[in-house]
């Protein structure tokens, strides 16, 4: 057959390098950016054919390795909705990914068709938006890509070039909305929206301090860059925007703040007590920190991203609570929060004080985001800054009916008005560094709060994470919120022994998703005490 033959032709093209076995993981395809290319190439057949399944629906692939270094690459499927590859695919995109020959990937792909019924023609019948962020090896990878695309019968390959991760996702579910779905179309979502909120900011005329972010030498910085100009009511200072020499991810960006908690380079004793932002390599999470006055040490005071999913839940519920009685948390609003295990104790005890619905999901976006899509509002964030807020198409419906409803000017129309922009504001997509930040800027100056003030929410408990490099990591088995080891055999008692002896003690250990080490978390009144309990539960698994 002609599809078949046209495929065997380009498989030639992309062998596979030797001796590497590839996982889609818990974000896609991640190693060297040398090793990558039949992997890019294979999984922009598999976007090919997704697209073909769902009738020709807009699917996106996006090269990247996020906060990885830059001598890595990565690329990851964006489903129609802009959510991430569904899981029942990723079976398929792993056995690809590692097929040794040409006609092992040929064979692997025609019974794959077979089995999910698609048929390719001549006729246009799949399309897909390609996207890479600032890494060097992202376009040749992003060529390979589009030949893999390419190679399969009436598709199409549209290179949108550089973009953060979730632009291309918010591009992605706007097209399959039929809606306007361009770079710049998204940026004005943004602006608008925060404008919008920003005009229902309760005291006017507040004095705006500024926010200095760091760009993490990637893509986000670049972003922001060309959106500053729309925005108003924001004094924004961009730093490491990779122009000046600095390298992706090192030494700066929101993983290596959020893990290291000391500044990021180009930050320093000038900057002390001023607000400060970092985003991670594609811009898809975003931590807040602060220098303290009088510390000698580069340590920061850090809002990772359940001080942000704070921050955001307090908002809503202050919304939701304006709005009239018997819609209050009732029929219509069930707001929920979603976190991690690796979520601070005492973020969760202080959403729970607030009287929220507190849900666990297992590390990964998918994971979190499929928990928050059960809520008519769903919050969701990772504590390394990956997060978003989901509303449902029934919740924005009530909304938009009441706004019509509603005296323009009243306090309840005002809240209601405020959800609404939230809900264009914040991407719905994935978790997006740049609109998360907008929200963050906005909510600040609504409640009046510095950096500092928002900080005194709630006092982290002192943690401490390992990794422990093990021959096989897939010997550890959790329970589906991770909290707890199933395997090997009674760790589990052990790890608890251990967390006995310490006053507000906690700790877990999982596989990575994304590195071959089992991870080890742990928290306890003082540092000394979690990183001393880090330390026994790690020779546990040692
Ligand atoms: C990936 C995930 C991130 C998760 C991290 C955990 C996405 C888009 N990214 O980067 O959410 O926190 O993996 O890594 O899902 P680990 O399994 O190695 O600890
Ligand atoms: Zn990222």
């Amino acid at each position: 057959k002609t599809h078949i033959a046209s495929l065997l032709k380009s498989c030639d093209l992309f062998p596979i390098p030797q001796g590497v076995k590839l996982s889609y993981g818990t974000a896609g395809f991640r190693g060297d950016a040398k090793l990558l290319e039949s992997t890019v190439y294979r999984v922009g057949i598999l976007s090919a054919l997704r697209s073909v399944k769902l009738g020709s629906a807009t699917i996106g692939l996006m090269i990247t390795a996020s906060h990885n270094q830059v001598s890595d690459n990565g690329i990851k499927v964006a489903d129609p909705s802009g959510g991430m590859l569904s899981q029942e695919w990723e079976p398929f995109a792993d056995q690809i990914a590692n097929a040794s020959s040409p006609g092992e990937l040929v064979s692997l792909i025609r019974q794959f068709m077979e089995k999910e019924e698609i048929t390719i023609g001549d006729k246009k019948s799949a399309e897909v938006w390609l996207g890479r962020d600032t890494r060097p090896s992202g376009e040749s990878l992003l060529r390979a890509a589009e030949i893999g695309v390419s190679s399969v019968l009436g598709s199409v390959a549209i290179d949108m070039g550089i973009l953060t991760t979730p632009q291309l996702h918010w591009m992605v579910r706007a097209k399959n909305k039929g809606l306007s779905a361009t770079e710049n179309d998204y940026f004005e979502n943004l602006s608008t929206s925060f404008r919008c909120l920003i005009d229902l900011i309760p005291v006017s005329g507040l004095e705006i301090s500024k926010l200095i972010v760091d760009g993490a030498n990637g893509v986000g910085g670049l972003k922001i860059g060309e959106l500053r100009g729309s925005l108003s009511n924001l004094d924004l200072e961009i730093r490491n925007t990779g122009r000046d020499g600095g390298v992706l991810n090192e030494g700066v960006g929101a993983d290596f703040v959020q893990k290291e908690k000391v500044v990021p380079l180009g930050f320093g004793s000038n900057d002390v007590g001023m607000r400060c932002a970092s985003l991670d390599g594609d811009a898809d999470r975003l931590v807040y920190f602060y220098i303290p006055s009088n510390s000698s040490s580069e340590k920061v005071e850090l809002l990772d991203g359940d001080k942000i999913l704070s921050l955001f839940a307090l908002f809503i519920k202050e919304q939701l609570n304006a709005l009239d009685d018997d819609d209050k948390e009732g029929k219509h609003s069930r707001l929920g929060v979603v976190q991690t295990a690796y979520a601070n104790g005492a973020s969760t005890d202080y959403l729970k004080q607030l009287g929220l619905d507190v849900a666990f999901a297992k590390t990964g976006v998918k994971h979190l985001h499929e928990k928050a899509a059960e809520y008519d509002i769903g919050i969701y964030f990772e504590a390394n800054g990956h997060g978003t807020i989901l509303f449902s198409d029934s919740f924005l419906a009530f909304l938009a009916a009441k706004q019509k409803d509603l005296t323009q000017g009243s306090e309840e129309h005002k809240a209601v008005s405020r959800l609404v922009a939230v809900s264009n504001l914040i991407n719905q997509a994935v978790g997006d560094a740049l609109s998360g930040l907008l929200l963050v800027e906005v909510i600040l100056q609504h409640m009046g709060w510095s950096v500092q003030k928002w900080n005194e929410l709630y006092k982290d408990l002192p943690s401490r994470q390992i990794k422990v490099e093990v021959p096989d990591r897939t010997a550890v088995v959790t329970t589906s919120s991770e909290t707890e080891a199933l395997r090997p055999l009674r760790i589990q008692d052990a790890i608890n022994a251990e967390i006995k002896k310490y006053s507000r003690g906690r700790a877990f250990i999982r596989p990575s998703g994304t590195e071959d080490v089992v991870r080890v978390y742990a928290e306890a009144s003082t540092q000394e005490a979690a990183d001393s309990l880090a330390k026994s539960v790690a020779q546990l698994v040692e």
